[in-house]
């Protein structure tokens, strides 16, 4: 059966933008796929680290959660993932944000993901690929995170398609 997922993408090591639009033809493999603007966001985290290029996927896909999971960590692998520390400077990071409404929590999985309400570089993509989102019946546009962003749009929705 298929299943409305949101995937988060983030990099900031190597050629970021060509990293990011290869991982959302590998998700193209995965199911029907559609992207948010891409930007660019201040670490998260240690702060003598580069920015990074965010950007969320939505991605329509029969897969099982932990199928799902195998095949991000997968193309994490593939496009040469560095991933120095905990929230350190990586090559390319794809989260399960979203799948379905469904909650998970196992030993490999939590969704929604961790954090997801207090970042702005992933509710504000979310936003751009559906304006009425919640979470656990929170309206994502309420956000105050929203009005104080500290993204920069990079790109508009068209950045994958090259
Ligand atoms: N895992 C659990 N739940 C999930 C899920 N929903 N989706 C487990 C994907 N993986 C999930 O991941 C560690 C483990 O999380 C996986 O093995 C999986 O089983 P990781 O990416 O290797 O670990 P990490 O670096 O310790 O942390 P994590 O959790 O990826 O960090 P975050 O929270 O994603 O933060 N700043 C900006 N501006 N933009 C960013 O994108 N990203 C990070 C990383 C830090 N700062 C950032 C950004
Ligand atoms: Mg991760």
């Amino acid at each position: 059966m298929s299943i409305v997922t949101y995937i988060g993408m983030g990099s900031n090591l190597g050629d970021s933008a060509q990293i990011l639009k290869e991982a959302v033809a590998q998700l193209a493999t995965l199911g029907t796929v559609s992207v948010s603007r891409l930007y660019q966001s201040p670490p998260m985290g240690p702060q003598d680290q580069p920015n990074y290029h965010n950007a969320v996927a939505r991605l329509v896909t029969d897969l099982e959660p932990l199928l799902l999971l195998d095949e991000l960590q997968r193309f994490e692998l593939e496009s040469g993932r560095v991933r120095l520390r905990h929230w350190g400077e990586r090559t390319l990071d794809l989260d399960i944000l979203l799948y379905g409404e469904k909650n998970i929590i196992n030993d490999r999985l939590t969704v929604p993901h961790i954090g997801i309400l207090e970042r702005d570089f992933v509710v504000i993509p979310l936003l751009d690929l559906d304006a009425e989102l919640q979470i656990n019946g929170i309206a994502l546009h309420s956000l105050d995170l929203v009005q104080q962003s500290t993204l920069t749009v990079l790109e508009g929705s068209s950045w994958a398609q090259h």
